[in-house]
């Protein structure tokens, strides 16, 4: 991949919508005990592994969600890991922003939407994204960047 000193095909962006702040505070039934910041380690320490660059935003402005994925493109990131949390069941919005940049993107739910209230069945963001995981915990966002990885050809690092 090309390199350069801004962020650009080597930066990825993961972005976390409304109320992902609140993770390993509360509802740990269903969320987990691990934190945000574990979540952006995490993420850091998957891109490294193919030789990206994690860039994490959390929001829970669906408008400064938007911003994002225009800013992914305006910096010529490699793709979006992207948890829009209940914007993905709202949002035409983000859904419109996904689809416009053309920037790979992957949908990550940490718990299972299918197996939770029907609002939750359906996702607009999902529609934008060329792969959905759903339901493996935080582990999901690891596994998203290893799927990313593949489908842009960044290589596993020794
Ligand atoms: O499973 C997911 O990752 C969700 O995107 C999480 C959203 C929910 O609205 C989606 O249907 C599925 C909610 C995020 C709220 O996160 C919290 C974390 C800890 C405590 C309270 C909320």
């Amino acid at each position: 991949m090309a390199k350069s000193s801004e962020q650009s095909s080597e930066t990825i962006y993961v972005l976390n919508g409304p109320n992902l702040n609140l993770l390993g505070t509360r509802e740990p039934d269903t969320y987990g005990h691990a934190t945000l910041a574990d979540v952006e380690k995490l993420c850091a320490e998957a891109a490294a592994a193919f030789g990206l660059k994690a860039d994490c935003r959390q929001s829970n402005r669906e408008g400064e969600l938007v911003d994002f994925i225009h800013e992914a493109h305006a910096k010529k990131a490699a793709g979006i890991i992207i948890n829009a949390g209940a914007y993905s069941h709202t949002s035409i919005a983000l859904h419109d922003a996904l689809k416009a940049v053309k920037v790979p993107a992957v949908e990550v739910h940490i718990s299972n939407i299918h197996a939770r209230e029907s609002f939750r069945h359906h996702s607009f963001t999902a529609m934008a994204a060329f792969a959905t995981l759903s339901g493996f915990g935080i582990e999901g966002y690891r596994l998203a960047i290893s799927g990313l990885a593949a489908r842009i050809g960044a290589k596993a690092r020794d």
